[in-house]
Formats: structure tokens, sequence, C-alpha cells
């Protein structure tokens, strides 16, 4: 299969109906952080012992279409001995990897971040693809206050966002396009929808500059959603903010929008896509998920670190991927949170 085949065939198995993407690929700092939220201590085992059980999860192949690693999890092993790139496709779900070097300040700008990882980047991905890695993502974030995101900002964070896809495309995987606009501050509804647009503009205009193939990226964006502690409109009201933002920047050539959840409960987050999938007006893209906390916080909270209770971890994992793959069809009501318990 040419590498344009191979990225077909990827996006088909990643957005098959009710399927969406896990985000797995928390850094050492991030995991350690998670994890410790439930009690756990992070070590190369119990970060192992767990991604491993995600990947495992019986049945999880009929809501996970992919899960993005963290780079150390690609080369470690099933308790049966599988590399966990392996056990992923004996699901048919297709291993990813992130492959950013996380934010660092951007010189110049009022404390604003660029996020950096594209030295080498082709050949890192050459081994990734030995690997059994099949697409990438790569996130950027944006915080807003009443002045920020600069235009610098904007730009430079587009910039190397569209090297990244286009590099990832050279070597036949799909870039995960993330550009993430932080829940962080007090701004409101609408602020967030213009920095979002701001942001989803300058980063389309990037990827055309760098001959980014549209269709075989996804985007990873955030919901439109006030600043944390704001008053929270309805779901309806946000998921139509959300809508009108894509709606503006993304071409219909995108095949699929993988929403993250950005610190929302998993409630929240699967209530949001669920009215996103309802609400009228155009669609031209499947509407999913790929989320990280929302997905896996029930799950590190019924595991607590305790073998004994990976089945119970696992039967978390199933009942939160089932809900979320109903709201990608704007299926899922509120009630089926208390008919799962
Ligand atoms: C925003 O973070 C991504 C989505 O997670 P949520 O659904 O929880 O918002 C997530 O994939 C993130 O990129 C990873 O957790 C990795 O984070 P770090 O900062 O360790 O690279």
């Amino acid at each position: 299969m040419d590498r344009i085949g191979q990225m077909q065939h990827t996006i088909e198995r990643l957005t098959r109906p009710g399927r969406g993407i896990l985000a797995a690929d928390e850094s050492y700092p991030t995991i350690t952080k998670r994890l410790s939220d439930f009690g756990i201590e992070s070590t190369e085992e119990t970060r192992r012992f767990y991604r491993s059980l995600l990947a495992t999860t019986p049945g999880i192949g009929d809501y996970v279409g992919g899960i993005i690693f963290f780079e150390e999890t690609l080369g470690q092993r099933t308790d049966s001995g599988q590399l966990i790139p392996a056990a992923c496709e004996a699901q048919d779900i297709v291993p990813g990897i992130k492959v950013d070097k996380g934010a660092v300040e951007l010189a110049g700008s009022d404390g604003e971040k660029v996020t950096q990882g594209l030295d080498n980047l082709g050949d890192r991905l050459d081994g990734y693809v030995e690997q059994g890695a099949l697409f990438t993502k790569w996130r950027n974030l944006y915080q807003i206050t009443p002045a920020l995101p600069s235009r610098q900002a904007l730009e430079a964070n587009a910039e190397v966002l569209a090297r990244y896809a286009a590099i990832a495309q050279s070597r036949g995987m799909v870039p995960i396009v993330e550009p993430e606009v932080l829940m962080d501050g007090d701004h409101d509804l609408d602020r967030c929808a213009a920095v979002t647009e701001a942001a989803q503009a300058s980063l389309f205009e990037a990827l055309r500059r760098h001959r980014v193939l549209l269709e075989a990226i996804i985007l990873k964006p955030n919901m439109v959603l006030p600043g944390k502690g704001q008053p929270r409109p309805s779901v309806e009201t946000c998921a139509e903010a959300t809508l009108q933002v894509l709606r503006r920047t993304v071409p219909a050539a995108v095949p699929s929008i993988n929403f993250l959840s950005g610190g929302q409960t998993s409630e929240e987050a699967t209530a949001h896509l669920n009215a996103i999938n309802q609400a009228e007006g155009a669609k031209p893209w499947v509407l999913s998920f790929s989320f990280s906390r929302a997905l896996q916080n029930p799950v590190q909270a019924a595991w607590a670190g305790v073998a004994e209770n990976a089945d119970a971890a696992q039967q978390a994992f199933l009942q939160r991927a089932k809900l979320n793959s109903l709201a990608r069809e704007g299926r899922y009501s509120a009630s089926m949170e208390t008919d799962n318990a």
C-alpha cells in the first residue's frame, strides 16, 4: 500500500461507527500526577500494568478504535508477554504515539508557550512505525487572558503543528493535530469561542501552507466552554457554540474531529459530546472523542493500584467507553449513568 492508501486505511479504522480514541499518552510528570490523585505510585511497572489493562479490556475494540500511547508503552508487554501495540491490534485497535516533547516558553512573548519536538522527528517516526504505531499526536496549548493569546503565539504554534503534520504524513502516519485552548481562567463562553476560532483559523492556514493533506488528519480540539469556575451554560448552548466555531474554521475535507475533555468530569464531557451530535445543522465530519481524563478517571478510581481490582477497572473502562460511543452517535442520556451504576 502506498503512503496515502496507508493513511486512508488508518482513518477508516479510527472513524468506524461507534468508535473514538483513548488518549493514554501522558508523559512521566503527567501520569505521575494522574495516578497520585488516586493514591497510586507511578513506576515503570505500574504504568505497564495499567496501560496493558486498558489495551486488553475485553470488548473495548467495539468502542475504541485507537489508543495514543507515550513512547515508553510501545516497548512494554502485557502480562501474557505480548507487546502492547500487538495487543491493541488483536482487538482491532490502532496503536498511536504522542510525538511532541512538551511546551516551553515562547521567547519574546509575555509568558506564552510553544510546543517543541520537531528536531529529528522524521527519524523518530521511522522508529515508532517499526514498533507498530500508525498514527501520531501533537498538542499545542493556548492560555486565555484578557490580552492573550497573542498573534505571535497563535502563529508560532500553528507553524510547528503544521510542520509536524507534514512530517507525519511523509511517513504515512495519520497526524492528530491538537490545538488546545485551556479552560483555566475567568473568561466567558464568547471569549473561549473567539480564541478557539482564532487558533483554528491560524492552524488551517498553516496546514495549507505546508501542503498537509486534510483528508488524512484528525483534529483534536477543545470544546467551547467558559473558564473553570464560571457559570456553565446549558450543554446545548455549549454544543452550539462549539459547532459554530468548527463550521467557520474546519474544512469539510477533514474526516474526523475527536474532542479532548480538558478537565471536564466524565459525565460533563459525555453530555457535551452527545449534545454536539444531537444538534441540528451542518456537520460534515465525524464528531467523536479522544479523551484522556474523562475516560480514565473512573478506571483509575476502580483500580486504585490494586491488582485484584483489575477486572473492576476494565469494567469501568468498558462502561465509560460505551457511554461515549453512544454520545458519539447522539444516543446517550444522563439516566444511563445510574442505569450503568
Ligand atoms: C489535553 O490533554 C490531552 C487530552 O486529555 P484530556 O481529555 O484529559 O483533556 C492528552 O492527550 C494529553 O495530551 C496527554 O495527557 C499528555 O499530556 P502531557 O502534558 O503529558 O504531554
